[in-house]
């Protein structure tokens, strides 16, 4: 009854992440552009439309003079954006540093980047007082604008500091933290100088969340194991206080995708796509070109296939659409030149005059485009290396109903215990495994096919980003209510 009562009411939600659904653009002193992000985070969160929701972010961009940041803050309240502004510094030891050089690989168990890792290790300490110093400038912004009653929702590995700065401005603010990543096994997450005092403000909040029950098990026994607190079944105790821990697994707006297909500009755009590609299937690889989404893993495997399956060269194409981010970052620019590179030799190597079996885009599309191109494939491949979830599965299986395509799925992206029933689950490191699976699924009959796409279909659909939102809100509402009772009995 309470939670109807705060769904009818449109409950005030704001939504605390490191970067804004939208990345600013200026186009002069006090004008801005405004382009949407592309993530899976932003994706998710487009489709909670249940709450009040105001977003509090960076907007991607340094704003150093006063009409710039006025005119953004303007412009940013149309969208129901709150902007933190962090200077050039603070973003590179805190974004670049701490958040993308340190934590990204090592939740994702890729370890620090070889020839990095003794200079990581000096500046360790500047990076992370710069991250906890990002944490307050949030923390104040949320202050700012917080008004009691409010959920406040933290997202992902660049605020974990917040929950605890949340509640030292306000100890009755009510705040949930969820992790879009990988939360890894303690032994590694126990290699973090800063282990402990990251774990204990995470546990400030009072919801916990995690996409899958391994990364809330490995959350709990690294509270236990390296703060030797208590794990229960409901999360860690401190001191009688509870921090309650669960698994919330993200979904998709599945609506917006089943709904875009009936559009006749994605209509126009898939008849062309079966043209171009008439005579040969499709295989698709969708993914932001990072190390963790196992992208030249992916193009191997394809190659041994080819090289394999000499009757399948002219009759198949793999169309890799990767778009470039942290583009500032070396490793990141090295994992670009060395894409570019297997394609150019695979291409060079298989392909003819008048075709090429591998198309590799370096951008991202729009979402009609991208409808077309998920709803036109025959075998959908995510070979992350770990991934949180994988939103780009959900969405190529929510594009599917008449296709009935095959999805291609890494055993380390969390969407493996989500989608394992229906996909063709592999091990991205064992190129030899891909590229028979590759075999398998091209050659799949269709009621295999049908069997399969219909378990995943029922689970994309009925298992929303809305409902993930719903269901993490109700119950931070409850768990609160639940502690005001421990307290007063
Ligand atoms: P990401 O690592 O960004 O998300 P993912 O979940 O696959 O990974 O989401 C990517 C999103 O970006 C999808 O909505 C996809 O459509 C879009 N996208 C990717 N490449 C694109 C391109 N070239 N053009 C257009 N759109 C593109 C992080 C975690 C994941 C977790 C999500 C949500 O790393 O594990 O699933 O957050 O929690």
């Amino acid at each position: 009854c309470e939670r109807q009562d705060s769904r009818a009411s449109r409950e005030r939600l704001l939504v605390v992440a490191n970067r804004l659904p939208v990345s600013a653009v200026r186009r002069g002193v006090d004008s801005w552009h405004l382009e949407i992000s592309v993530g899976g985070l932003v994706s998710a969160l487009l489709g909670v439309k249940e709450f009040e929701t105001r977003w509090i972010g960076w907007a991607g961009v340094n704003v150093p003079d006063e009409i710039g940041q006025r005119a953004l803050i303007k412009a940013l309240a149309e969208k129901r954006c709150i902007p933190v502004f962090l200077d050039e510094e603070i973003v590179h030891q805190y974004y670049n540093g701490y958040c993308n050089n340190i934590l990204w690989p090592l939740f994702h168990y890729l370890g620090l980047p070889q020839e990095d890792r003794l200079a990581t290790t000096r500046s360790f300490q500047s990076q992370f007082d710069a991250y906890k110093k990002a944490n307050q400038m949030f923390a104040e912004v949320v202050k700012e604008h917080y008004v009691e009653g409010d959920v406040v929702w933290c997202h992902d590995y660049h605020l974990m500091f917040l929950p605890k700065c949340l509640k030292e401005r306000n100890r009755k603010m009510k705040v949930g933290w969820f992790l879009h990543t990988p939360f890894p096994s303690s032994e590694i997450h126990r290699t973090l100088p800063s282990r402990s005092e990251l774990l204990r403000s995470v546990l400030a909040a009072d919801l916990v969340g995690f996409h899958t029950y391994d990364y809330a098990r490995h959350f709990v026994s690294a509270c236990t194991r390296i703060l030797g607190l208590e794990g229960t079944p409901e999360g860690v105790e401190d001191q009688g206080r509870l921090t309650r821990v669960a698994a919330f697994p993200i979904g998709i707006d599945s609506d917006r995708f089943i709904r875009a297909l009936e559009l006749p500009q994605v209509q126009d755009h898939m008849k062309e796509l079966k043209e171009r590609f008439a005579g040969r299937k499709v295989m698709l690889g969708v993914d932001r070109l990072d190390m963790i989404k196992g992208i030249p893993q992916k193009i191997l495997a394809f190659e041994k296939f080819l090289e394999e399956n000499p009757n399948w060269r002219d009759k198949v194409v793999l169309l890799q659409i990767a778009v470039p981010t942290r583009t500032d970052v070396p490793e990141y620019q090295k994992l670009t030149s060395q894409v570019h590179e297997i394609v150019g030799r695979i291409n060079g190597r298989f392909g003819t005059l008048t075709a090429v079996p591998i198309h590799h885009l370096d951008r991202s599309l729009d979402f009609h485009a991208l409808c077309a191109l998920y709803a036109v494939t025959d075998v959908a491949l995510v070979t992350s290396l770990r991934d949180g979830m994988n939103l780009v599965s959900y969405e190529f299986v929510a594009c599917q109903a008449s296709k009935k395509g095959v999805l291609i799925l890494s055993e380390f992206a969390g969407a493996a215990q989500s989608l394992g029933a229906g996909a063709i689950l592999v091990n991205p490191w064992n190129v030899t495994e891909v590229a028979s699976s590759i075999g398998y699924a091209l050659n799949m009959p269709a009621d295999e096919r049908e069997k399969r796409h219909h378990h995943n279909f029922v689970h994309v659909t009925t298992h929303t980003s809305q409902e993930w939102a719903a269901t993490f809100v109700s119950e931070l509402n409850d768990t609160i209510v639940e502690a005001q009772l421990r307290t007063r009995q």
